[in-house]
Formats: C-alpha cells, sequence, structure tokens
C-alpha cells in the first residue's frame, strides 16, 4: 500500500493566514506529495491565501474563489476546477463563522437570523460543496471537515456555533452514507482549541487553553501540524476503513468529565 500523495490533487478550503488549521492541513497534503488547489471567500483573502500557497516549494497551487453561500459561486468553482484539473481526490472543508456579538453570553439571545447565518456557513456549506465536489473524484476520495467538541457538549460561549457544530456532525455522517457507495469517505476532525482568527477576540479563549494545560491527558494545546497530519491520515489510504467517523485531536480533553 501506497501512503504518499503523490499524483493527487486535494482542495484546500478557509485558509485565513498561516496560523489557519487549514494552513496546517494544506502543509501536511503538500509535505505528502500532494497538488494543492486552494478556494477563498473574496478577494479579501485572495493575496494573503496565493502568497501562502505560493511559499510552499515545488508547488504549483491552484486558485480559485468560491463563496459557499451561494450555490451558483460553488457550482462555477467546481466546474472551473474540473476543466482546469479534472480529477480531484479529495477536499478539507475548513469554514465557519457566526456574528461576532451572539458568541457569548446566554445561547438564547440568538437571533433567527444569526442562526440561519451561522448554520449556512458552518454547516449547509459542506453539503453544498460535497454535491459539487463528488463527480470530480471519480477514483474516490475523501473529504474532511473542521468540528469542535462544543457540538457535543456545552461549551460556554460557543452558543450557536455548537449547534451549528451538532448540524455539522450529522451532515458529515449523512454525507458518508451517501458517498460510500462512490468509493468516498467523509470525516471530521475535532480540534483542540488553536489560536486561530475564529479564536481571535474571544474573551474565554485563554481560559479554555489554561483548561487544556491543566485538565486534559495530554496537559497542551495540538497544534495545526498534529491537526494537519490527522487530516492527512483521513485523506490518504490509510484509513481506507474510516467513514463517518469524528476524530478528536484534543490532547485527549473530550475524554475527561
Ligand atoms: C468556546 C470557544 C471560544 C470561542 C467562541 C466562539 C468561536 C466561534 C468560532 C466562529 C467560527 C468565529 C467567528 O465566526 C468569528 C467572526 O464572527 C468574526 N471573524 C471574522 O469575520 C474573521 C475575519 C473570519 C476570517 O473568521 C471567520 N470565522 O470567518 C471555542 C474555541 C475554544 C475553539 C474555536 C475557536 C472553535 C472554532 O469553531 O473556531
Amino acid at each position: 500500500m501506497n501512503f504518499s500523495l503523490e499524483g493527487r490533487t486535494y482542495v484546500v478550503m478557509g485558509v485565513a493566514n498561516k496560523r489557519s488549521i487549514a494552513w496546517g492541513i494544506a502543509r501536511s497534503l503538500h509535505d505528502a506529495g500532494a497538488r494543492l488547489i486552494f478556494t477563498y471567500a473574496n478577494e479579501r483573502f485572495e493575496k494573503p491565501v496565493r502568497d501562502l500557497g505560493d511559499s510552499l516549494e515545488g508547488q504549483e497551487s491552484l486558485y480559485y474563489e468560491c463563496d459557499v453561500t451561494d450555490d451558483e459561486a460553488i457550482k462555477k468553482t467546481f466546474a472551473e476546477i474540473k476543466n482546469d484539473v479534472g480529477t480531484i481526490h479529495g477536499l478539507a472543508h475548513c469554514i465557519a463563522f457566526a456574528n461576532r456579538d451572539e458568541l457569548n453570553g446566554e445561547y438564547m439571545n440568538v437571533t433567527r437570523d444569526g442562526f440561519k447565518l451561522a448554520h449556512d456557513i458552518s454547516a449547509y456549506s459542506l453539503t453544498a460543496v460535497a454535491k459539487e465536489a463528488y463527480p470530480l473524484m471519480t477514483e474516490g476520495g475523501g473529504i474532511v471537515t473542521l468540528t469542535y467538541l462544543g457540538g457535543e457538549k456545552v461549551v460556554n460561549n460557543y452558543n450557536v456555533m455548537g449547534v451549528a457544530k451538532a448540524s455539522l456532525d450529522a451532515s458529515m455522517r449523512y454525507l458518508a452514507n451517501d458517498l460510500g457507495k462512490h468509493g468516498i469517505r467523509v470525516n471530521a476532525i475535532s480540534a483542540g482549541p488553536i489560536r486561530t482568527v475564529s479564536a481571535k477576540g474571544v474573551g474565554s479563549f485563554n481560559t479554555i487553553l489554561k483548561e487544556i494545560e491543566e485538565r486534559a491527558p495530554l496537559r497542551r494545546p495540538v497544534s495545526q501540524e498534529e491537526v494537519g497530519d490527522t487530516a492527512y491520515y483521513l485523506l490518504s489510504d490509510l484509513s481506507r476503513g474510516v467513514t463517518g467517523e469524528i476524530i478528536h485531536v484534543d490532547s485527549g480533553f473530550n475524554i475527561i468529565g
């Protein structure tokens, strides 16, 4: 069995900057020999994503704009990818959003619009993207998404994002069932807290990190690289019998009561 990703092409969605988990995933896939395609939400992210992608040695990355709230935009992106590269072997979905002012205080203060927005971008987008991406996975493939413990248990301030992650987790399982017959596996990584742009400006983030250092079995936070290597495992043939699974890359924190 060959676990190199040479000759394979993967789409990475959701790089914002060098701290992004998506960037950790891109580097692990690159190190394993994969060709990379990056998508970014709008022109604001184009330059940072291109600069990062172009810094990967020996990689001729491709870049596409893809606004996941727009079905036509998703269709267009994957039609362009099909036209430019043909077959892809997998995709990493690293996209989430909720209104900042609904990520603190009591969950029940969430508005109908805020609830819809968080679910649209953070949960529905996986299904919308999978639907357009799977026809390009003509040799089988893998889809990985990023989830968080706040979708399984109540985590203070995570609020509507927790509800959206629960929906994302369930979507991942239903997609795994739909796509298994095409040789496509769908899994999620539940990462421990990492200081990314998503965590920026969140008061409770330091408290959560401190709790990891004190109570998680490994007594330390996880890194983008560790999540990246698990994505490599899930997108390679190493995990060929695994689908519909959530793997916690969280120093073991989720097992502690
Ligand atoms: C309990 C934790 C502390 C943090 C609480 C909430 C975190 C929610 C994540 C959510 C995706 C963040 C946002 O949507 C931020 C957004 O309102 C403003 N930011 C932006 O618009 C920037 C510019 C763009 C690039 O960011 C996004 N996301 O679009 C959870 C911690 C411990 C773990 C985390 C951070 C989990 C997670 O889901 O990211």
